[in-house]
């Protein structure tokens, strides 16, 4: 059985990856199938699973499941499974559509795996089964109160920057800005404590439908120019003969997260370098070997990107061992699962960019 935090699988880790990612889109295929297969004349309605399962429910979960199994940590996919039941109650959905996703990737395992291999890999499913029913302790806990904890007095004004990010004034979401670091703030709180939230409310708003995708856009390309801005003019720290990338795992195009970090460890002394969105593996490797820093810094933003980071990590660790850069993780998606960087084998986590800059040092 996989237990707790970072312990090592029985089986070994290449092997039960290998297998679960050869049978990936097999198991995708087939629990898709057995969801919306009729059985003993029961059809599913979506009044009785409250949100019909969709095959990107099926994707990430059976990702995120053959990312637990090989990091050997049965907590990650239970609080992976926690996370999704927590945000679909929020949206008035019972749990059941999360336990039909489980009930049939389950099916299919049991049948196509080698017998040590399925008897692992079930255990870690039905502990994520027990956890859709009845919850426990809370292995992510809220990332609130620990931002709130970093940062001083709260930003008036994040609803109307996000109103100007959104109608594409840029002089007034200047202004705004302007004006907190004229009242004494410093660019990177005055970044993670005002621009984060109006990119947030927008968003929210998105999701509420209330603005279209377009839009969203739009907000994100005034707000990228603002950061610059806001940058460009900031007071920096003298070096500190330190180096950092940072970059956004494959699959993640939310790069502005991640970008402001870099331009925070800037700021406090870090020679930093960002390497864009949807970074490869390969290509972070080939980074880390050619800047040698002393830092790694991973972005995901949504779940089914947090197998992408553990890959990355892997072999980082495989390729530099001892000599490889010490390496934190951010983005939305972690600030869900807050021992996540653990479970995933990760040196810190940090919720945003003020507080990843006093978590490294600078
Ligand atoms: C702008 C935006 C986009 C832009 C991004 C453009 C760009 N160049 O960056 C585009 C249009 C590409 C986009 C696409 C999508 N998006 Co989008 N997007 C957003 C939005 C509105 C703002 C993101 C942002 O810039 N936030 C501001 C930054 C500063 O905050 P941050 O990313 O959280 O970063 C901070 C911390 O997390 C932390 N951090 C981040 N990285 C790291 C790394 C390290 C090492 C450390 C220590 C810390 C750290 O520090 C940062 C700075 O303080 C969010 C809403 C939100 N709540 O974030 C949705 C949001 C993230 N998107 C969402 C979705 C669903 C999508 C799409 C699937 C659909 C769509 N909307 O088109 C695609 C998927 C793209 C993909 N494959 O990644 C959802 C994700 C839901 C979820 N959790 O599953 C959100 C939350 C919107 C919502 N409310 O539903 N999106």
């Amino acid at each position: 059985m996989v237990t707790g935090v970072r312990q090592e699988t029985n089986s070994d880790d290449a092997s039960s990856h290998g297998w679960l990612d050869a049978v990936m889109d097999s198991a995708v295929s087939a629990a898709w199938k057995d969801i919306y297969r009729p059985q003993a004349g029961v059809v599913l309605h979506p009044a009785a699973l409250g949100r019909l399962p969709t095959r990107q429910d099926v994707v990430t979960t059976a990702r995120v499941l053959a990312c637990a199994v090989a990091a050997g940590s049965t907590d990650y996919f239970v609080a992976y499974v926690r996370s999704i039941v927590t945000e679909q109650a929020a949206r008035g959905a019972p749990p059941l559509a999360m336990a039909a996703v489980i009930a049939a990737l389950r099916r299919y395992y049991a049948e196509a795996l080698p017998p040590a291999l399925a008897a692992l890999v079930l255990s870690v499913l039905d502990a994520g089964l027990d956890a859709v029913s009845r919850p426990g302790p809370d292995l992510s806990g809220p990332v609130a109160a620990l931002v709130a904890e970093g940062s001083a007095e709260p930003f008036t004004g994040v609803e109307a920057l996000a109103d100007a990010l959104l109608a594409g004034e840029i002089d007034k979401g200047r202004r705004l800005l302007r004006d907190a670091v004229g009242a004494g703030r410093p660019c990177v709180e005055v970044a993670t404590g005002l621009l984060q939230p109006a990119l947030y409310t927008v968003g929210h708003r998105w999701q509420q439908r209330r603005i279209t995708v377009a839009e969203e856009h739009g907000a994100t390309a005034v707000a990228a120019a603002l950061l610059a801005e806001l940058f460009a003019d900031a007071p920096r720290a003298a070096p500190l003969g330190r180096t950092a990338l940072i970059a956004g795992v494959t699959g993640n195009r939310h790069a502005l997260g991640p970008h402001l970090v870099a331009d925070a460890l800037d700021v406090a002394g870090w020679d930093a370098r960002f390497l864009g969105g949807d970074a490869s593996v390969d290509a972070v490797v080939a980074e880390v070997d050619r800047c040698r820093p002393d830092l790694l810094g991973l972005s995901a933003s949504m779940p089914d990107q947090v197998p992408a980071m553990y890959r990355i990590i892997r072999q980082v660790r495989r390729t530099f061992g001892s000599a490889g850069p010490r390496i934190v993780i951010g983005g939305l998606a972690t600030n869900h699962m807050r021992a996540l960087w653990r479970w995933i084998g990760a040196d810190g986590w940090s919720p945003d960019a003020t507080t990843a800059v006093a978590l490294v040092g600078g």
